[in-house]
């Protein structure tokens, strides 16, 4: 009887591992068709603080063409087509406020994951959230060092981040109940981790040239999507 039990429970982890391993990779890159738009440069003039703590120009960060000829800063989901639950990581997701910028300016977070809001400047700054589906806060940070922290209990793509003291300060942030999503990188590339197998609406977000829509099917080996922008 003994080696029966023995051989249902071998049975069941080899199912389990070949389950475990049949998660694909989602990766592609997001071109950016036509001339890259001049860089916009933010005069910090209005706060000493922020101007010191600079030594060469800062550009806005709304567009960045890279080098390659590709878009950073495209926020990347699994729009429809996800099954199950998952419960947020542990860890928190950090924005900070350095240098009277915000990084990261794109990101994403899972619903009832902790955000840390951190200020790392000798300055005051003001982190102003402005969501539609979850409870907006804004929260004074007038010392160095400072932090506090915040969760969202929706999903909501996205949710905008300002600062009420200097009018060059935004992020954004991806709020999703799967952690399904990247952002574009320096190089175009975005990269999803472990998706189960299926058929999925994937969509990019982009700050100024908006929303695109793909379906995409994901196997065990994975998937590729590329997508252009501005949308051709
Ligand atoms: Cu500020």
């Amino acid at each position: 009887m003994k080696t029966i039990n023995q051989l249902y429970i071998m049975v069941f982890f080899l199912i389990l591992s070949t389950l475990a391993v049949h998660a694909g990779d989602l990766k592609g890159t997001v071109k950016f068709s036509g001339k890259a738009p001049a860089l916009r440069e933010i005069k910090m003039e209005g706060d000493r603080n922020c101007a010191q703590m600079h030594h060469g120009p800062v550009y806005s960060e709304d567009v960045i063409v890279n080098k390659n000829g590709t878009l950073k800063n495209v926020f990347v989901y699994l729009k429809e087509g996800v099954k199950g639950k998952y419960s947020a990581p542990s860890t928190p997701v950090v924005l900070a406020q350095e240098g009277c910028m915000y990084h990261p300016h794109i990101f994403g977070m899972q619903v009832g994951q902790t955000l840390e809001i951190v200020n790392d400047d000798p300055t005051l700054h003001n982190i102003h959230a402005l969501p539609k589906e979850n409870t907006p806060f804004n929260v004074g940070q007038p010392l160095k060092g400072m932090k506090t922290a915040k969760s969202f209990d929706k999903p909501e793509v996205m949710v905008k981040f300002k600062c009420d003291v200097h009018n060059w300060m935004s992020a954004y942030c991806g709020v999703l109940d799967h952690p399904f999503f990247a952002v574009s990188d320096e190089n175009g590339n975005f990269d999803i981790k472990n998706v189960p197998p299926g058929t999925y609406t994937v969509e990019t977000w982009h700050e100024k040239y908006g929303v695109q829509d793909m379906k995409v099917t994901v196997t065990a080996k994975g998937a590729k999507a590329n997508f252009v922008y501005p949308k051709p």
